[in-house]
């Protein structure tokens, strides 16, 4: 046996010692922009997120929802491989169909206001489409939709100005009053047209629904969009049934796949990613992993993983550490695998971008695993928390809480996850099914997150991830001084928990 004796660390041991800053280094000037995928020197990725952070591929954390609110904030999804391959790839289907960007109205508008009291809305909010409900919510039935005449009419040709502001398309489809306004917006993509009329029951025009990628005007510099003007969106495959899935995922346009696996150190990884370049070649993405040291990192890379995840053990709903006894500290085998990337890019010009994936706790556990050479951090128990999350809220005790189970819980029976080449079962758990505390939107959380990131970068003069990863100064802390790290010596008045 080889012994290892240095013990591995988690990132609640370490702390990172300010660096001197420049009155540039300001959170407004920080890009927290990073590769999803891997590049060559001088090239650049095919992916990159906007922000460092992607959801884990599980039943409890990436649905939908998730997907759409994620990629809309710069995060990217990996919806959950363990379903059918037919269901996932209708999830990737819908959530690429999902580019509405229909402003909502946020009044109370309805059929009876004039148009002069719309355009004074539009005015007002700046929105360049307003969408009219019923009863002014988001959810309620769509009974028209306002643009902007310019703006549309800008997009045409300038002579057909008048005539055409309100016929872009000649098939009208008549669409029914008091359609929803994701009906409308299904009847655009199944049909492949660029707008929707809607009608008034006795035929006269109320107004248009536009495909997003008609009126690019709503886009967020943020989002996460790629050529078609659609959400960004990943999916979990395993090393089973590939060659089913995949073809399905890809039509359905999953724009990066990852290989789901509770350790990836394994011949069926290599297996798996040499059959998806051979017969797509090197433009379909692939995650692999999960590895938690340099020879499991160099072995994936050589197999042509498009960036490696790192963690076994450390997910806050893993018992896979106490049921076979395998794993490792999760920064310090982040701290192993990302000096493994940086020697490998050296010699080959290849850069295999590391995700450093389950045990966030804390938000400043991001920065120090991005400190450490991660290029982003997939997180599950994070994600949970949040309204998109495909999980019911409930009270429990009195507290607002969601539920949140491991791939390797009976719950989630994920068996590919942990398939040695044996029977297609789970023979024993390896995950937990859990409640986490209910931590409202996800755009709130987001935001704030980001936000200490960026903050804590510029204690350390970095204004780039690439940056903080050649400035950080990372410090391992006694047991006790993580005790004076915390409130201490008072009672505190309340603690209400946000950050985790
Ligand atoms: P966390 O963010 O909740 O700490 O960890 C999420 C990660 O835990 C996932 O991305 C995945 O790698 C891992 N996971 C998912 N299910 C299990 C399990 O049932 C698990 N053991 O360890």
């Amino acid at each position: 046996a080889i012994y290892i004796n240095e013990p591995a660390h988690t990132f609640n041991e370490y702390l990172l010692i300010p660096g001197y800053s420049g009155t540039d280094c300001i959170p407004a000037n920080v890009s927290i922009r990073t590769p999803l995928v891997k590049f060559k020197k001088g090239e650049e990725p095919a992916i990159t997120l906007n922000i460092p952070m992607v959801s884990a591929i599980m039943q409890s954390v990436s649905g939908e929802k998730m997907s759409i609110e994620l990629a809309r904030n710069g995060g990217v999804s990996f919806i959950y491989g363990s379903q059918s391959p037919e269901d996932e790839a209708a999830m990737v289907a819908r959530v690429k169909a999902k580019k509405a960007g229909f402003v909502p109205s946020d009044s109370n508008l309805s059929p009876e206001n004039t148009l002069a009291d719309v355009l004074a809305l539009k005015a007002k909010t700046g929105h360049s489409t307003i969408a009219i409900t019923e009863d002014g919510t988001s959810s309620g039935k769509m009974v028209g939709i306002v643009s902007s005449r310019d703006y549309r009419v800008s997009r045409m040709d300038r002579s057909e100005k008048v005539k055409n502001f309100m016929t872009p398309v000649d098939k009208l489809v008549k669409a029914k009053y008091g359609i929803t306004l994701s009906e409308a917006n299904d009847i655009i993509w199944d049909n492949k047209i660029n707008s929707l009329p809607v009608l008034y029951e006795d035929g006269r025009l109320y107004g248009f629904v536009f495909r997003k990628d008609y009126d690019s005007h709503q886009e967020n510099p943020n989002e996460m969009l790629d050529s078609q003007k659609r959400f960004v969106v990943g999916a979990g495959i395993n090393s089973r049934d590939y060659e089913e899935r995949v073809p399905l995922l890809l039509e359905a346009g999953a724009d990066v796949l990852c290989i789901d696996s509770s350790e990836g150190f394994s011949e069926w990884q290599k297996i798996t990613l040499e059959w998806i370049h051979n017969t797509y070649g090197e433009k379909v993405k692939v995650g692999a992993g999960n590895v938690v040291d340099r020879d499991g990192f160099l072995f994936l890379a050589k197999a042509g993983a498009d960036f490696v995840k790192v963690g076994i053990g450390g997910g806050s709903i893993c018992i896979t550490r106490e049921t076979k006894g395998i794993g490792r500290g999760q920064a310090t085998a982040l701290i192993e695998v990302c000096q493994a990337r940086d020697e490998y890019y050296k010699e080959t010009g290849i850069y295999v971008p590391v995700c450093s994936d389950g045990g966030i706790v804390y938000d400043h556990h991001i920065t120090l695993a991005l400190a450490m050479g991660a290029d982003f951090v997939m997180l599950g128990r994070y994600f949970a928390r949040f309204d998109e999350s495909p999980t019911p809220t409930r009270t429990v005790g009195g507290t607002v809480v969601k539920e949140y189970w491991g791939e390797g819980s009976n719950r989630a029976r994920n068996w590919a996850r942990y398939d040695l080449g044996g029977e297609k079962k789970l023979q024993f758990e390896e995950g937990v099914d859990s409640y986490v505390p209910y931590a409202g939107p996800l755009k709130d959380n987001v935001e704030k997150t980001c936000a200490k990131i960026k903050a804590t970068m510029c204690n350390c003069g970095a204004i780039t991830i690439p940056e903080l990863q050649q400035k950080a100064k990372l410090t391992l802390v006694s047991a006790t001084s993580i005790v004076e790290g915390g409130a201490h010596d008072v009672i505190r008045k309340e603690k209400d928990g946000s950050d985790r």
